[in-house]
C-alpha cells in the first residue's frame, strides 16, 4: 500500500483533500532520461517544430493563438520518438498508485493523456482559478450534478524541476462553490485572494495526484525552470464521462499502429480498453469538441 508524504494511505488523502503528494514515483534509472528527453521536446516546441503545444494566452483546448509555449502535449505520440515516456506511464509502481487511488485493478485501467507543462520564454502567465470538468458559468444545480459522477479518472502532476506552479482550494472537489468561491471563479478568476487556497510545493520527484474538480489554478513563471509531468488515467466505468474529458485533446493519432508499437506490455490492455471506450461513446477518430 503507498501512503503519501505524511504517512496517509493516498486513496484516503485524495479523498478527504482532493489532493495527495507522493515521493519518489519515478525509478532512478529514468529519472535523467526524462529530463533529457523534456529539453528536447520542449526545444522542439518552442522552435515550432512540434505543433501539439499549449501556448500562452488561452487555457484550454484549441491552443491556436500565440507563440510563447507553456505546455507540449502528446509525449506518447510515435513521432515525437522519446519511448522514455510511455516506459515511465507504465511503470509499476506508478501503476500501483493509479490503482489504488482508483480501487480498480490493472485490466481495468484505461490510458490516457500524457502532456508536460514548462516554464513559458517571453512572459509570465496565469490559469484561472477552474475545476477542469465544470464551467464557472454552471448554475448551482449543474455544478451540483455534475459533482456527484463518481470517479472514474485521476491525473498528477510529477515535477522534475521543484515546482509551486499550482494551487488548490482543498477538499473543494465535492462541493459546490461557495458564494465567494463562485463569485471569484467568475468575475475575478486569476484572484489572489481565494479563500483558503494553499500553494502545493513539489520538490523534484514528487508527485501530486488532484480530483480534477478540485477547485485550483496555475501561475506561471518565464524565469524560474519548469518540467512538470502532467498525465491522467482512468478505469473502464468512465466511459463518455472520461471521454468528454481527454478526447478533447484529439487523440486520433494512438488510433494507429506506430503508436501501439511503442507501446510497453503493461500499457497493452490500458490501450485496449481506452480504444473500446472511445468506440463506444461513437467517436472512433478519437477527438471530441472542447469543454470549456
Ligand atoms: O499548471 C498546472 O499545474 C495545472 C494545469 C491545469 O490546471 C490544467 O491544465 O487544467
Ligand atoms: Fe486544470
Amino acid at each position: 500500500m503507498l501512503t503519501d508524504i505524511n504517512n496517509v494511505p493516498i486513496d484516503q488523502a485524495i479523498k478527504e483533500n482532493g489532493f495527495v503528494i507522493v515521493d519518489n514515483l519515478i525509478p532512478e534509472e529514468l529519472f535523467t532520461k526524462l529530463r533529457d528527453a523534456c529539453d528536447r521536446s520542449v526545444d522542439r516546441a518552442r522552435k515550432g517544430d512540434w505543433q501539439y503545444r499549449r501556448l500562452v494566452g488561452t487555457q484550454f483546448p484549441p491552443w491556436t493563438e500565440g507563440t510563447d509555449v507553456w505546455g507540449v502535449q502528446h509525449m506518447m505520440h510515435p513521432d515525437l520518438k522519446e519511448p522514455v515516456f510511455a516506459e515511465w506511464y507504465g511503470s509499476p509502481l506508478l501503476l500501483a498508485a493509479v490503482e489504488q487511488l482508483l480501487h480498480t485493478k490493472h485490466e481495468d485501467l484505461q490510458l490516457e493523456l500524457f502532456n508536460l507543462l514548462i516554464n513559458p520564454q517571453d512572459s509570465d502567465f496565469d490559469l484561472t482559478w477552474h475545476r477542469d470538468a465544470i464551467k464557472a458559468e454552471a448554475s448551482e444545480e449543474e455544478e451540483r450534478e455534475k459533482l456527484t459522477i463518481p470517479h472514474y479518472g485521476t491525473q498528477w502532476n510529477t515535477a522534475l524541476y521543484d515546482d509551486s506552479c499550482l494551487f488548490v482550494v482543498p477538499n473543494s472537489h465535492r462541493r459546490i462553490r461557495t458564494e465567494a468561491e463562485r463569485n471569484i471563479t467568475i468575475n475575478d478568476p486569476k484572484s489572489h485572494n481565494m479563500p483558503d487556497k494553499l500553494r502545493v510545493d513539489l520538490k523534484a520527484g514528487q508527485t501530486v495526484f488532484y480530483d480534477n474538480n478540485i477547485l485550483h489554478r496555475a501561475s506561471y513563471d518565464s524565469s524560474k525552470k519548469r518540467a512538470t509531468l502532467h498525465a491522467s488515467m482512468g478505469t473502464i466505468e468512465g466511459g463518455h464521462h472520461r471521454a468528454a474529458v481527454i478526447l478533447q485533446h484529439g487523440l486520433s493519432w494512438m488510433n494507429t499502429e506506430e503508436f501501439t508499437k511503442t507501446l510497453p506490455e503493461s500499457l497493452a490492455k490500458p490501450y485496449a480498453n481506452v480504444i473500446a471506450m472511445a468506440t463506444k461513446a461513437g467517436i472512433s477518430n478519437m477527438s471530441s469538441k472542447p469543454i470549456h
